[in-house]
């Protein structure tokens, strides 16, 4: 086994010495120092994809640049009350002029893998029509420098910055007609960038972007912001998203110029038996498909078919679903993208749905921001139900996004000691190494985020970068995290 051989490289003096080259390379260690961080027992299968993530509007700026028109982000972070601040992602961390530079920090870190979405409006300004081509020319050149260093692009097509005018000509997500017009705006992507990009994700965390966008009365917290006024709305929203993810997997399949990868990257949620034995195990299995969070996305996606039990529940408050519907949203799927944060814990009750949840409370321990729970379990549980309650043993598991909110200060000028993050990523990457080693088939993992970025309606208040970002002269400074995961990506790569 490879673990073997490691250890026995490092015994020999050209074990040594190989190690010694690692660390003058890296600059952070000397031979005499410790072997790299290791996960602990288990190695990482060959080929796996160390990664990184960010998402457009949280990073690019250059929000009104070379043809970009509004997205439904630039709509609400102008509206005075929307944003911590006022904070909107008119620069962000500038990435659009400062791509290089950024792509170098990848290169450093030894990251192979880059998560990434593009900008809707920036290369269909009006949501359907006319391509920019100055547009498509950055994301064009973004992937080439990525391929000059040796990094893989993994693009997804949604995350969340809607072009305004679809807001306005049909209230978005409201309509169905924003699956036709989403499956144009991914078949055009893939026919441009297919002869270098084969990876893509559809949309990242339809939940999130359908409840939190039109379902939170008084104060919706995201874009765009609209509280419908039946649950009925709602869950028609998430299942015109579910229409756009299938017509968009058929577009990109049609029009790539060369075999592709269709993924989507869900939150689902990744309940947690309150204690390992056979009766709460059981209960996370019916919690992980019964559960509003799931039973209303993951399973329609995976199965074809609304669990049962949810649509049962949801009485006349479920989507009205048309002929076909089910087929288009159930498409073949060559990976999933699994974003993590934090999970829910369960227990077996005598209840209908033969479970209960184990309420959260303010003093359990949270990383950074008041909703992140600190849940290691959370990864190794979602990976083990998608196979378990689901049945989908085979299809390969990405962790799309895992990560936390600094805690600790954040100077500007020296390094950032965020050792509550490397605490977190820590506990959390060898949750994912125990389904690994149980043969569960992950294949990935890509850190929320590269960078210090735009965190929605915490704007830049709330960090979660492996690097922070001085926003006032957009310096970029590597945390002691960046450090750690490095560490991690060499001792993962040489087991
Ligand atoms: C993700 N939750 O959203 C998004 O995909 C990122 O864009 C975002 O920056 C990141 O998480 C950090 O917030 C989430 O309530 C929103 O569990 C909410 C939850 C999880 C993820």
């Amino acid at each position: 086994m490879s673990i073997h051989r490691r250890s026995f490289l490092k015994a020999t003096a050209i074990g040594v010495a190989a190690e010694a080259l690692h660390a003058s390379r890296l600059g952070a260690a000397t031979a005499e120092s410790a072997p790299a961080e290791s996960l602990g027992a288990g190695a990482f299968p060959k080929g796996f994809w160390w990664g990184a993530a960010t998402a457009s509007y949280q990073l690019e700026g250059a929000a009104a640049i070379d043809g970009r028109k509004p997205s439904i982000w630039d709509t609400f972070s102008h509206t005075p009350g929307k944003v911590r601040n006022g904070d909107t992602g008119d620069v962000a961390c500038d990435h659009y002029h400062r791509y290089k530079d950024d792509v170098r920090l990848m290169a450093e870190l030894g990251v192979k893998h880059y998560r990434f979405s593009t900008s809707w409006s920036r290369v269909i300004p009006d949501g359907r029509g006319a391509v920019n081509e100055k547009g498509i020319d950055f994301y064009s050149r973004l992937v080439d420098e990525l391929l000059a260093n040796g990094i893989t692009p993994h693009v997804t097509l949604y995350h969340w910055d809607l072009p305004q005018a679809l807001q306005d000509r049909y209230r978005g997500w409201e309509s169905r007609e924003v699956a036709d017009d989403f499956a144009t705006y991914a078949g055009m992507m893939a026919k441009r960038l297919g002869d270098r990009v084969s990876r893509w994700m559809t949309l990242n965390e339809i939940l999130t972007f359908t409840q939190l966008g039109y379902g939170v009365k008084a104060t919706a917290p995201f874009a765009p912001g609209l509280a419908l006024a039946t649950e009925k709305e709602r869950w028609q929203v998430g299942h015109h998203a579910l229409l756009a993810h299938g017509r968009g997997c058929q577009a990109i399949r049609a029009s790539s110029p060369r075999p592709c990868k269709v993924a989507i990257a869900e939150n689902f949620n990744p309940f947690v038996p309150v204690i390992e034995t056979s009766e709460h195990i059981e209960a996370t299995r019916l919690a992980f498909t019964r559960s509003n969070a799931n039973g209303a996305i993951i399973v329609p996606l995976l199965t074809g078919q609304y669990d049962p039990f949810w649509m049962q529940q949801r009485g006349a408050n479920a989507p009205t679903i048309q002929n076909g519907d089910m087929e288009t949203i159930h498409q073949p799927l060559d990976g999933l993208g699994f974003n993590v944060y934090t999970g829910t814990y369960v227990r077996a009750a005598a209840t209908p749905a033969g479970y209960e949840e184990i309420p959260m409370f303010d003093k359990f321990p949270k990383m950074g921001t008041p909703w992140l729970n600190c849940v290691p379990e959370s990864i190794y549980w979602g990976i083990r139900m998608i196979g378990d309650a689901l049945g989908q043993r085979n299809l390969p598991i990405f962790i799309s996004e895992n990560g936390c909110a600094d805690s600790g200060p954040t100077p500007a000028t020296s390094e950032v000691q965020d050792i509550d993050r490397v605490m977190y990523l820590r506990a959390y990457m060898r949750q994912m190494q125990r389904a690994i080693s149980e043969g569960r088939k992950v294949v990935g993992y890509f850190p929320w985020s590269l960078l210090d970025n735009f965190e929605w309606a915490d704007g830049y208040a709330t960090r979660f970068g492996l690097v922070h970002v001085d926003y006032t002269t957009q310096k970029r400074t590597p945390k002691l995290s960046y450090r750690w995961y490095q560490q991690v990506i060499r001792s993962g790569d040489a087991a």
